[in-house]
Formats: structure tokens, sequence, C-alpha cells
């Protein structure tokens, strides 16, 4: 079986325990990769080499030009193995393959391309000053940073958090989650193909807890923690990296309302709603888990829904017709599973849907659910949606803000005032007017409440990745 290394240093190895774990395809649902397992020596190896790098190596002393083209380079590279990275993700998580080859793969070519010129483009400000002195502001790598990476979009997330890092200078230690590890040690053969001095880029395979993630967490030498995955383990990262004051950006679970009006252009909302809750097998922060449908619409929405939810295909993603994998995981798939299970106890009526063959489950619709069951209130992480009427605007957005998380939400209507109006209301990171996933990488990006802290994207991320600096000098008034 393959075996998928570190990158330490520039250099490809093993732990030095030589422990290994295995990667499974959740397809299969047998192994089909083992992985070098890393601990806490593998991590401080990694910082040691990424903090060497930064303070001695070129990397952060080459201009915005030289380093942007070796990102540049990069981005063509993935672009030239966009086939070996996409069957990377696709089979270590089940994501169809149209859509890592489609989406995935482009998208973190992408992300090196933006960030290598946003960086280039706003390197600093000038600020001229009334008092006849002249600031302006500098943004200075802040140093090593740590990227803790979840499983639902392997390499688009990781370069996502990469991509910004290294353009403003800084040196990385990223830990692919431990269910999908096989794309970032393509990445980072592909980043010392482009001329990537080694240190800058490292990535360390292993678990959370007690082990090479929460190593890097606890680790002073790191200067900032980037992670995205579960709620709960942001808490625990947010309390190791305040030991140090270690600034962190956390972009954690979501439970997003999308809201119907009756207003709305009901073949786009169907045809958006569908893909909010269904792409990825819901395995998505960004999910329209909960759908509000105005009551005068809500019968003939839910038939259009209903309809076209049981038309996906479901089936090996590895084929190019399918639409919907199997869940990621066995435990994701036992997670999702023990929701269905609760559905009739909490009151709610699964109206189409339901457990798969294998760790699959098919497109599910829960209608009936009482605001406070757990499906209406936490993550489910499935392709499961719970369907609920409203009849006003007031009610529908009190609906929308009502759990504790607040990533995003969709809002459907032909009507521009009310499109406006709800958008502000509704307590989110990112509200779509009659759209879904359509992303600008100048536009923050992240979570309120349970959903995050801080924000990533365009300046956002020159922010969070940079210590940035004032200079103010004064001008010396001429001799008169
Ligand atoms: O996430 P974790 P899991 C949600 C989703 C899913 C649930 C659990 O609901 O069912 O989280 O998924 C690393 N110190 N999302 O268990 O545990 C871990 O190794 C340092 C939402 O996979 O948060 C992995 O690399 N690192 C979501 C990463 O954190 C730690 C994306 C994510 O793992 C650590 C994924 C620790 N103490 C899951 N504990 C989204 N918002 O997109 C874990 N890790």
């Amino acid at each position: 079986m393959d075996l998928i290394p570190h990158l330490i240093d520039g250099r490809e190895t093993e732990s030095r325990s030589a422990a290994r774990f295995p990667t499974v395809d959740p397809w299969t649902r047998e192994p089909w990769a083992e992985v070098a397992l890393g601990g806490a020596e593998e991590a401080d190896a990694a910082v040691t080499a990424a903090r060497r790098a930064f303070d001695e190596g070129p990397w952060p002393r080459m201009g915005f030009a030289e380093r942007g083209a070796i990102l540049h380079r990069l981005a063509d590279l993935i672009d030239e193995h966009r086939d070996e990275l996409a069957l990377a993700d696709t089979t270590d998580m089940g994501k169809p393959i149209a859509d890592s080859t489609a989406k995935d793969v482009p998208r973190s070519a992408l992300n090196f391309r933006f960030f290598a010129d946003h960086a280039r483009l706003s390197a600093g400000d000038a600020l001229p000053m009334d008092s006849g002195h002249h600031a302006y502001s500098r943004f200075e790598a802040a140093g090593v940073v740590a990227a803790i990476a979840p499983w639902n979009f392997p390499l688009m997330l990781e370069t996502w958090k990469i991509a910004p890092a290294l353009a403003w200078g800084n040196t990385v230690v990223l830990k692919p989650a431990e269910d999908t590890p096989a794309s970032a040690a393509i990445l980072a053969r592909l980043a010392l193909a482009a001329g990537m001095p080694p240190g800058v880029l490292n990535v360390v395979n292993g678990f959370g807890p007690d082990s090479a993630g929460a190593a890097l967490t606890a680790d002073p030498r790191v200067d900032r923690i980037t992670f995205t995955g579960e709620s709960g383990t942001g808490r625990t990262i947010a309390r190791a990296a305040a030991a140090h004051l270690t600034p962190v950006s956390l972009e954690l679970g979501g439970k997003g309302a999308n809201l119907v009006f009756a207003d709305a252009d009901l073949a786009s909302a169907v045809d958006w709603s569908i893909k909010a809750i269904y792409s990825n097998a819901g395995q998505v922060c960004l999910a329209g888990s909960r759908l509000y449908v105005q009551r005068e619409v809500y019968a003939e929405f839910l038939a259009r829904f209903t309809a076209a939810a049981e038309a996906l295909v479901i089936g090996d993603p590895k084929d190019r017709a399918t639409q919907l994998g199997p869940l990621a995981s066995e435990e994701h798939y036992r997670k999702v599973r023990s929701y269905l299970e609760g559905v009739q106890a909490d009151g709610g009526t699964i109206a189409t849907g339901g457990l798969g063959d294998g760790w699959t489950v098919r497109p599910t619709v829960i209608t009936d659910a009482p605001p406070t069951a757990r499906v209406c209130q936490e993550e489910i992480f499935g392709p499961v949606v719970v369907i609920t009427p409203f009849d006003t605007e007031a009610e529908a957005v009190a609906a929308a803000n009502g759990t504790p998380y607040g990533l995003n939400a969709m809002v459907f209507t032909e009507n521009l005032s009310r499109a406006h109006r709800v958008a502000a209301a509704l307590k989110a990171g990112t509200v779509w007017a009659n759209c879904f996933f359509v992303r600008d990488l100048r536009a923050p990006f992240g979570g309120v409440g349970d959903s995050g802290v801080g924000r990533e994207g365009g300046n956002f991320s020159r922010e969070f990745f940079t210590e940035p600096k004032a200079v103010v000098m004064a001008i010396t008034p001429a001799d008169t």
C-alpha cells in the first residue's frame, strides 16, 4: 500500500517511530493507503523547520513579485496535476469526482494566484496627515503559521489558509485532517517543485487531541493558528492559544437558514436550495440545512424540492455521473445516522430519504420538526434538510436567527427591498440573495457566534497573517 509521508524541512519523511495509520476509502470502506502517524515529535520538528525558514531563510525577505512568481508556479502545477489531486480527495472522503475536478482543485489553484497578487497590490497604505507628518502602514509577516484543516474540502480549505499565509511571507506547518491526508502530500511535493525553499511549507499528519494537532497549538513558537472544524474543537484550540496569546482564526460549524419568500422565482429557489444542502452530501459548513418557506408556496415548493432531491444520483464518487457519494467516514456516518434515528422522538417526520447502502445517506427531507428539535439546532453535516413553513418576514428572520450559529444564510425573493432588509437582519457572516456558494476572495469570510472568530479573505487575511505596523515621519518645514 502507498505511504503518505510528512513533509518536514523540504524532505518527505516517516515518523521516527515508523508509526502509521490507514486512510479509508469511504465508498469501498477499505483502507487504501497508509499514512505516517505524527505526534508531538514531528510537530516539534516541523515548527523548528518553519521557524528557521522564517528567521533565517529567504522566504520572508523576498520581494512580493519573486514570492508571488513561486506561488503562481505552484498554481500552474496544481492545474497540471488536477486529476491526481481530485482523485486523492475523492478517494479519501467520497466527494464526487465531478466536483473535486471542476470545483475544489481549480479553486485551490485560484487561492494561490489570488493571494499572490493581492499581497503584491496591497502591501501598504500611505496616509498623508494634516499635521504635516507622513504616515504609512507596513504589513509584515507574522512568522510561523499553524494551519489545522478539516476533511470536507481538503485541498480547497488547506490552500485557503496556506496561500495568504505564504503570500505575506510567513512559513507554515499544515496538519491535514486525519481522514484526508492524501492531497496535502501531493501539494507539498508540488510546492518544492515550484521552487519553494525547504521549511517554508511543512505538512505533519496525525490526529488532533493529544497528538500532532494539540502539539502545534501549544507551541509558543507558533505565531498564528488558523483552524476550520467543529465549534467544540475551536474552543479547545482557543484555550491552548490563549496560553501564549497566539491570535487565532476559527471557522467553525454552521446551521445555515434558507428563506424562500412567496415572491421568489420558485424554480431557481428550488435549484439553489437543492445545491445548498446536498452538494458534498451536505458536509459543508455553509450548508442550507434549515429551509423556511412562506406558507403560500410551501406545498408547491415541498413537492418540487422533494422530487428534485429524489432524482439526485447516489453512487461511486469516482463515477462522473455521481452527485452524492458516501459520507466521509464511518464515525461521521454513525453521527448522521443518530440524528435520523432521533427525528421521530423529537416530533419530526422524514418526508423522503433516510439511510442508503454502505455509508451513504439518501437526500433527506424532514418536516414538522419543532424549532427545539436537535435537527433544527445542531450541525448534522449530512444531506439532511428541515423544511418549515412561515407566514411573515419577521417570523422568518427570528427563526433564522434562532440557533447559536451564524455562518451564513440565504434569502430568495424578487423584492429588492426585502432582500436588502432581510440580509441586514440576519445574524450571519455571509448572506446570499438568490444564489448560494458564490464567493469573491476579497470578501470577508467567517462566522458569528458559535460559527467562529475572525474573518479571512482579501484584506481580512492580510490583517490576520501579518503584523500591521504604522510608521510616522515628521516632515520638517522648509526654512523661511
Ligand atoms: O472535526 P474536528 P471532526 C463539524 C461537523 C463534523 C464535526 C466533527 O459537524 O461532524 O465537526 O468533525 C483537528 N487540537 N465540522 O471530528 O475534530 C483534527 O485533527 C488541534 C465542521 O473531523 O474539529 C482535524 O485536522 N487540532 C467543519 C481538524 O482539527 C485538533 C469541518 C478538524 O477536526 C484538535 C469539519 C485539538 N484538540 C467538521 N482536535 C466546518 N466548519 O467546515 C481536532 N483537531
